[in-house]
């Protein structure tokens, strides 16, 4: 770690700030002295062009402090950007995985969520991946970005230096639900943390599933209160009627375990009439796919 850098955020606000004024200052000075020689040399004060031979000290500084001002902004941007790209040894590791479209944090005892959850002044390191296409995990409070790339590690750290709840976005266009693939980072006290990090899995095959519907992302697409987002709505699914194209055709259903199941296997087999043929395939084995089939149940 270099001296003298605290945190990412300090770190990337003063690199910007630096080059932001440089600009600026460099901008206001070549407009004013181009409007002054416009208005100084204009013909009707010199109706003869004369030639300027040239001038070595101005030629000296002008060509001087411009290469000082981008080392400048070389050496900070370098110095702050090996600090970002190298996380402390006693750090946190969390999983990430990126997926259409919705986040999953996975930690080292095995706990899933959908939220980051985090203790207060805690180096985490993020290990990202994806489970279909390029993503791109962004946290803006924390000045952190870095893209999800599938069958690739890629890594982000952050220390949260306060309590509360941060917003994750992606920003690589992924699909027709990027916009929905929004998650928080909830920093918590150390004893917090500790609580929810302790809680066991949930029990029965309900609470299992319900909480797999969030975990596994399926949340991101279906709503539970009966309204449409970008899939049908999960409440009242079970022993629904719905018209369904499949291969081109509609046809009548009703949604029952056998439909529900071969909907999360094969999405792309049925889609229900109104909606775009767009979910992916999401992992689950058959365990899973039974506790999600108990909780859709009971979503009425
Ligand atoms: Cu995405």
């Amino acid at each position: 770690m270099k001296p003298g850098i605290t945190n990412i955020v300090s770190a990337v606000d003063s690199t910007f700030l630096f080059i932001t004024v440089t600009s600026v200052v460099l901008l206001v000075l070549v407009t004013f002295f181009m409007l002054y020689f416009v208005v100084k040399y204009n013909r009707k004060r010199h109706p003869q062009a004369e030639q300027i031979e040239g001038n070595l000290l101005l030629e000296i500084v002008w060509t001087v402090i411009p290469t000082v001002l981008v080392l400048l902004m070389f050496y900070y941007g370098w110095v702050n950007f090996s600090y970002m790209r190298n996380a402390p040894d006693d750090a946190m590791t969390v999983k990430v995985t990126g997926m259409m479209w919705s986040w999953q944090f996975e930690y080292k005892n095995g706990k899933q969520s959908n939220t980051l959850n985090v203790p207060l002044g805690k180096p985490v390191n993020l290990i990202l991946s994806s489970a279909d296409v390029i993503h791109s995990l962004y946290i803006p409070a924390f000045r952190i970005k870095e893209d999800a790339v599938p069958g690739l590690k890629t890594h982000l750290w952050f220390t949260p230096n306060e309590i509360g709840s941060y917003d994750i976005f992606c920003t690589e266009y992924c699909g027709t639900g990027h916009s929905h693939m929004l998650s928080k980072v909830v920093v918590m006290t150390g004893e917090d943390f500790e609580k929810w990090y302790g809680t066991a899995a949930p029990q029965g095959a309900k609470d299992r599933g319900l909480n797999l519907l969030q975990v596994k992302g399926c949340l991101g697409c279906h709503t539970t209160d009966g309204t449409g987002k970008i899939g049908p709505t999960f409440k009242g699914i079970f022993g629904r009627k719905e018209i369904v194209i499949t291969g081109g055709k509609e046809r009548d259903i009703v949604a029952d375990e056998e439909y529900l199941k071969k909907s999360v296997l094969q999405p792309e087999a049925d889609i229900v009439k109104g909606y775009p043929p767009i979910m992916p395939v999401i992992p689950v084995t058959s365990g899973e796919l039974d506790d999600i089939i108990e909780a859709l149940k009971g979503l009425k």
